[in-house]
Formats: C-alpha cells, structure tokens, sequence
C-alpha cells in the first residue's frame, strides 16, 4: 500500500486512510492506493465492511487541481480519471462506508458517493466546488448527485458551487447519519450495523431523478438564474446540461456527456483564467522575506480615528471579527453622523438576512464612540481614516504616537499619501503601516496592506494574518502614489475620459467594459466613489503633471458645477433617489461644448478600441509597478483587482488577462496608442522586454519562485 493511502484492520471492518496533506487531494498515487485497499477487502474474507475516511484536518477537497494544468499544457486530456476507481468502489459486494470530516469537495464528494454509505461529523461540509474553477465535475457527480439529493439541489450545488453543511446534506441524503464524538469509531460501528445488508449502489438509485415534466421548470428556472448571475460563464450551463443528461440517460451515457462537457470546459480560457485566480489567491499569503513562523503581535482591541465613509466600515469590519473597536470623530455631530451610518448599515445586513438582531446588539455594543483618546492606551491596533491631507494626517499620528502603547501598530487608511512619510511624523515608524481598505470598508474584500520602507516584518505578519480574521483578501503593496489599484486605476478612468472626449458617448464606455466583464463601467464607478475624491487629489498633485502630456477634463468640469456624482444626485448620469441612473442629456450638451472649445475632433470609437484602451492603460501601469517592485507578483495584481475594482474573475485579472491575449499583441496595440495618443502611452519597459522574449507575466514569478 502506498504512504498516501494506509490500510488496517479494526476486527473485520477494514479502514482506508488517505494522507496526503494538507487537504487529501486525488494527487498521482492517491486513487492507484485506494484501488489496491479495494482489492484487498474483495480478497480477504475476514472483512465484512470498510471505512474510507481522510488522516489530518479533511477529507477529500477533490482532485490535485495542481495537475490540471499539466494536463491543459499538453493539451491531452487524462484517460477516464477517476472513474474506474469508483466503479469500482461500488461494485464492492461489501458495502463501503465514507467518513467525511472537514470537507468532501469536488472529487471528494464524488469519491464519498461513489461508498454504500456516508457518515459525517456535524462541523463537515460537502460540495460541487468545480464551477468556481471553471470546470465541472468530472468524475459523475453530475450524476450520482442528482440520484441522491435530487435534481434541484444537484442543480444548486453543481451551478453555485457553495458548499453544503452536514445537517442539510442529511436532509438532502447525501449524508446517512450524523456522527457526534469520534468519527472513526462511530463509522465502523455504523459498518458493523450495515455489514450483512445488500449494498446500494449509487447510480442504480433512479428514484430521485423526476420526469422530464418536473425535471423541465427546474432547469429553465436555472439556466435563467445563471444567465442572470453568471452571465458569460461556461460552466454553470455545462453542469445544468451534465445534470439534464443524468435524467434522460442511462447513467454511463449520462457520464459520457458529462466527459465531453468536462473536458471542454477544463481547456476553456476561462478554467485556466479561474484556476490562477484559485492559486494567486493563495499565493498572495506568501511574502518572501516574511517567513511563515515570523512572530504576530496579538490583536484583541483597536481604535479608529475619523467616522466617516471609511471609518464606520472599518469599525463595523473589527466589530464583526469579535474586536472591541473605540471610534473617535473631531465632534459630536460628526459622531452622530457615523454612528447612524453604522446602525443603518446593520439594519440592512438584517434585512437581506446576514445578521439577526441579536447580532447587530452584540456588533454595535463592541463599538465604543468617543471624542477623545483617553482609552487610547490600551489598544493594539489604531487605523486613522481621517480627511486625506498629509498635515492633518501626520498631526493625528503623531497625536497617536504620544498617547498609544509601545508596540501597538498605528496604521493609514490613506488612499494616496505617502506612508513614509506620515510614520516619520512619529517615534515608531516600525509599527506604521497602510491598511487601504476599499469602500463600502464592511463589504469590499480587498484590504492593500502597504509596507513602508521601516515598517517591521513582525507588524506586516500581523496585518496579512489579522486581514483573514476581518475577512479581507490581504495584499502586500509598496508605498508608491496610489499604492497599487489606485495607482493602475488612474490610467484606466482617464482613458475613458479621454475616449469620451473623442466623441465616444457615455453609455457606449461603460457598457463595453460591463460587456469585457467589468462590475460596473469606468465612468458610473466615478459617480459611486464620488468624482470629487479624484478631483481634490488632482489638485493637491498639479504640481506633478508633465507640462504638454494631455490631461482629460471632463470630470474636473463636472465637480466645477458640483456634479459629484450619486451623492449629489448627478455626475456623468443623472440619479433618482433610489440612486437609479440614467442618461442625462445636459451632460452629453455640456461635453460637445467643451470638445468643441477645446478643438477635439470627433469620431466614431468601436467598443473594441474602448475595451483596450481601458484595460491595456491598466495592463502598462501594472507592468510599470511590477518592474519598480512595488508589487511582489503580477497574480498580486490580478487578486486586488478581482476582489478591489470589479474584474471579471474568469478573465483572470488584467495581467493574467494580458498573458492571454499575448504581451506580443499588447505590446503592440500600446505602441499604437502611444503613437496616436502620446507620452501617457509609453510602453512599460517590462512589457516591452516580455514581449520580445515571447514571455508572459506568469513567467516572472517562476523565475522568482526558482531564484527564491
Ligand atoms: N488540489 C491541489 N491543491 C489544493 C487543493 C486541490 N484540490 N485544495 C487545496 N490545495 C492546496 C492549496 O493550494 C494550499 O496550498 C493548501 O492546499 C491549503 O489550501 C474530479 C475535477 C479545501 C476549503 O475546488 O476550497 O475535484 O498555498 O489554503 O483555507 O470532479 O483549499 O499551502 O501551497 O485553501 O483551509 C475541486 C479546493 C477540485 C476545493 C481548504 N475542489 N480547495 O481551505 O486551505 S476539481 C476544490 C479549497 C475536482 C472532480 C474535479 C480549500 C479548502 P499552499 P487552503 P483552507
Ligand atoms: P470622510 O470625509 O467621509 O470622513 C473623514 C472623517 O474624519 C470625517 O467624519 C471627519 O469629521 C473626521 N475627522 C477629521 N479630522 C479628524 C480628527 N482630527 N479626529 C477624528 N476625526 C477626524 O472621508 P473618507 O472617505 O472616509 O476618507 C477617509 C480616509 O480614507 C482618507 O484618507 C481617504 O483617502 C481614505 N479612503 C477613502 C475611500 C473612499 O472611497 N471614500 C476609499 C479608501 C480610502
């Protein structure tokens, strides 16, 4: 038997152990050591039943989605993966029972279906997770799912890809019983009590599968669902017409189908793009020069500085983790005004059923509001999200460095200045940091956690292991202007100003980007953040502009007659009170009067042009980060926009996204705009040198992951 799969006996029941850490994927050598224990149960006659159950922290999270891409880079799909095995498993005249703790995904839940019987302690959780990934399942849980749990709730499961807790996949049957204490032992004695019974199997369980009359609404209910959340995603209509077939067919037929669908979706661009996002998400945790043992300084109370937009979420954000959070505001008002945002906040999150009351009263009683920094002493962490302005920030700070403990870390919700400098204003520039969360702060996920030159490995630790406990996607950014999503987003926004300044209209902008797979188009997210954000940094950074590079000025003109956006109820489009937008044909006037003065000459612009200009602007400021260093990974940068700015996932981000479409090509369509358009599109160098290389972005990281 192989180390990755242990086989014992406890007194005729034979038990299966699979160990291969950390989560007991269906790596080479996994399903070959269950095949032989298999085997060796049909042999021994001493065995009456046996247990299948994972070593460690989990059962099975599917199959070693590691090997996916050796399989799409060779471009030869696998033989019939793990499907012989669980045949197999099935066709064992003694019944196998499957223990689930932790989680029985992807391959896992198809292994475990393939057993007699499931038993899972209450904490486990089961799910087709495939879709996430841009696959589907391919090992016949497209089929033994709906004979067990139904036809909906396979649907469900196999579309959203969420996973289900132990109670609900009792009551659904895909779990037999519930183990409480020590799953082990309750699984081989629930074998011993099903080891004279006839086995069952799986696929011969037809009941649950409906009429095409019941079948028929479910999967056009479905199909409309997934058109309207999952538009453009391959997947989730491949699982619906997987699950179809599993109704219609004999279940070998229904597997073949499934293959066919599996494996196209496995070589789609979308599963690749979908499966970096899975590893970048992880690989964001992995800081260099920050080893995994470095010590953390312990994080059980904090304090936020300014109530506003920002503050009140962050609060909320700290609140929620179970962290008692002091709130402070420069006067009562502004207090009340925060402090009503907050319970409105909550209010909702109880409407749309996140949060029960009980909740909301236990939340808003670990938020403590004050005008003054007496309890300031105390506190581990101080994040000060106080009006942008470098005076007023370095008083605050230095305020904080004077009145907070030694060793609590004093960080910046600055969206744009200079961390160094604000942590020279103080005594412990070590435990200053950027934490630049992202608004609504209790909602976005993506938390930049900017490192300043001084800024302690112990204090970064801290903040990337304290993000998961807020909830947030952790990234490491240096302190450059706009850290690293802002910084790109500037380029991306201005771009399709510009293009509106040619002549292109509002609605065709934003909606080339919504049909690319943004979440909202450039110019509508303005009017959310509020144009005037962008234009008051604009003017603190005049100074800056390169004399005779264009600006655009379309939104500077806007602010200039108070069109702010949402909250003034009108920016590039006019808004009702349910904040609704739409077109408003006083702005469209206002922009030809202004191209007209400024002698731009107008032309027709196809969705194409808007697409790449947007996000090819964002691409060459990425790249300009990448080789300055102030991201440690082009997937860093595909992981902020993902979870930051509204990137389609299953493009990957923007850099992965370039990789796709080739740096050879992008590197040309940008030495075509810096041609037509001028110094604001100067190829990065980096994109430049990869091009001619015939390299990707990808590729750096392995160089560095092989150097480091
Ligand atoms: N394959 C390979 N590596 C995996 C893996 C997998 N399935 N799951 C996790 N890892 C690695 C991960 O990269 C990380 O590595 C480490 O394990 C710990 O993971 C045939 C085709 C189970 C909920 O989609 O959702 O089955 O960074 O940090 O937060 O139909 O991992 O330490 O080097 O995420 O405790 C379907 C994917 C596959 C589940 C645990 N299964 N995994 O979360 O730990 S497709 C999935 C997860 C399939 C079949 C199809 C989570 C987890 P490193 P982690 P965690
Ligand atoms: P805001 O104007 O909504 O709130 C700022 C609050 O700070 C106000 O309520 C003000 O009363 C309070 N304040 C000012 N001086 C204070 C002092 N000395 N002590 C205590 N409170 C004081 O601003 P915001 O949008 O929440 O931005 C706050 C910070 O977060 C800024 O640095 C901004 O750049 C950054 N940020 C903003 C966004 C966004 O989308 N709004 C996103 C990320 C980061």
């Amino acid at each position: 038997m192989s180390d990755l799969v242990q086989f014992t006996k406890d007194n005729g029941v034979a038990v299966i152990t699979i160990n291969n850490p950390p989560v007991n994927a269906l790596s080479p050598g996994v399903p070959d050591g269950i095949s032989e224990a298999i085997d060796q149960i049909a042999k021994d006659a001493g065995i009456t039943a046996a247990v299948l159950i994972g070593g460690g922290r989990t059962f099975v999270a599917g199959a070693d989605i590691k090997e996916f891409g050796k399989m799409t880079s060779s471009g030869k799909p696998r033989g019939a993966g793990l499907l012989p095995l669980l045949l197999k498993i099935e066709d064992s005249a003694k019944p196998v029972i499957v223990a689930i703790h932790g989680t029985a995904f992807g391959g896992g839940l198809e292994l475990a279906m393939s057993g007699h019987y499931r038993v899972a302690v209450p904490g486990a959780q089961v799910g087709q997770p495939e879709v996430k990934l841009g696959i589907i399942p391919g090992a016949a849980g497209t089929q033994r799912l709906p004979r067990l749990a139904g036809v909906a709730k396979a649907v469900e499961m196999c579309t959203t890809g969420n996973p289900v807790k132990a109670d609900d996949a009792l009551k659904s049957g895909i779990v037999d019983r519930i183990i409480e204490g020590d799953l082990l032992a309750g699984a081989v004695a629930f074998a011993r009590e099903v080891a004279a019974k006839p086995v069952r199997k799986t696929r011969e369980r037809n009941e649950k599968l409906g009429t095409a009359a019941e079948n028929a609404p479910i999967f056009a209910a479905a199909r409309e669902t997934v058109a309207k959340k999952q538009h453009g995603l391959l997947a989730p209509l491949a699982a619906i017409n997987a699950i179809e077939a599993a109704t219609k067919l004999p279940f070998e037929e229904g597997c073949q189908v499934e293959q066919k669908l599996f494996v196209e979706c496995l070589f789609s661009d979308q599963s690749k793009a979908l499966i970096h996002v899975f590893f970048s998400e992880r690989e964001v945790n992995k800081i260099p020069d920050i080893p995994k043992d470095t010590p953390v300084i312990p994080i059980n109370s904090a304090a936020v500085v300014g109530a506003g937009t920002m503050g009140g979420g962050i609060a909320m954000v700290l609140a929620n983790a179970g962290i008692p959070v002091l709130l402070k505001e420069a006067d009562q008002a502004a207090l009340d005004r925060g402090l009503a945002t907050i319970r409105t906040n909550y209010e909702n999150s109880v409407k749309r059923g996140r949060f029960s009351p009980q909740d909301v009263e236990e939340r808003l009683k670990r938020i403590k509001p004050t005008l003054s920094d007496d309890d300031f002493s105390n506190v581990d962490l101080v994040i000060e999200a106080v009006f942008e302005g470098m005076a007023l920030k370095k008083e605050v700070f230095k305020e904080l460095d004077r009145v907070c403990k030694r060793g609590a870390i004093l960080a910046s919700n600055t969206s744009t200045l200079s961390i160094d400098e604000i942590a020279a204003s103080t005594s412990r520039p070590e435990f200053v940091i950027g934490t630049h969360f992202f608004s609504p702060a209790n909602v976005m996920r993506l938390l930049e956690i900017v490192r300043g030159k001084a800024t302690s490995k112990e204090v970064i630790a801290t903040l990337m292991q304290l993000s998961k406990k807020l909830g947030k996607v952790g990234v490491l950014v240096g302190n450059c202007r706009g850290f690293v999503g802002n910084r790109m987003f500037g380029p991306y926004r201005r771009e399709a100003q510009f293009l509106v300044e040619e002549g292109a209209s509002i609605e065709a902008v934003d909606h080339a980007l919504t049909d690319f797979g943004m979440a909202m188009g450039p110019l509508a997210v303005g009017d959310l953040a509020g144009l005037d954000v962008g234009w008051r940094i604009r003017k603190e950074y005049q100074h800056l502009e390169v004399p005779g590079v264009r600006q655009p000025f379309t939104e500077d003109n806007l602010c200039e007659l108070g069109r702010y956006g949402q909250k003034t109820g009108g920016g590039w489009y006019k808004y009702d009170d349910q904040r609704r937008a739409s077109a408003d044909p006083a702005v469209a006037e206002l922009i030809r009067k202004w191209v007209a003065e400024a002698g731009i000459p107008q032309r027709q612009i196809s969705a194409a042009e808007i697409t790449d200009r947007c996000i090819y602007a964002l691409v060459n400021e990425g790249a300009r980060i990448l080789e300055e260093g102030f991201a440690l990974r082009a997937s860093d940068i595909d992981i902020i926009y993902l979870n930051g700015y509204g990137f389609p996932a299953y493009r990957g981000g923007p850099m992965w996204y370039a990789d796709t479409v080739g740096l050879k090509n992008v590197h040309e369509r940008v030495s075509e705009f810096h041609r037509q358009h001028g110094e604001n599109w100067k190829p990065a160098p980096l994109l430049k040198r990869l091009a001619e290389e015939g390299k990707t972005f990808a590729d750096l990281a392995k160089k560095e992951g092989a150097a480091a």
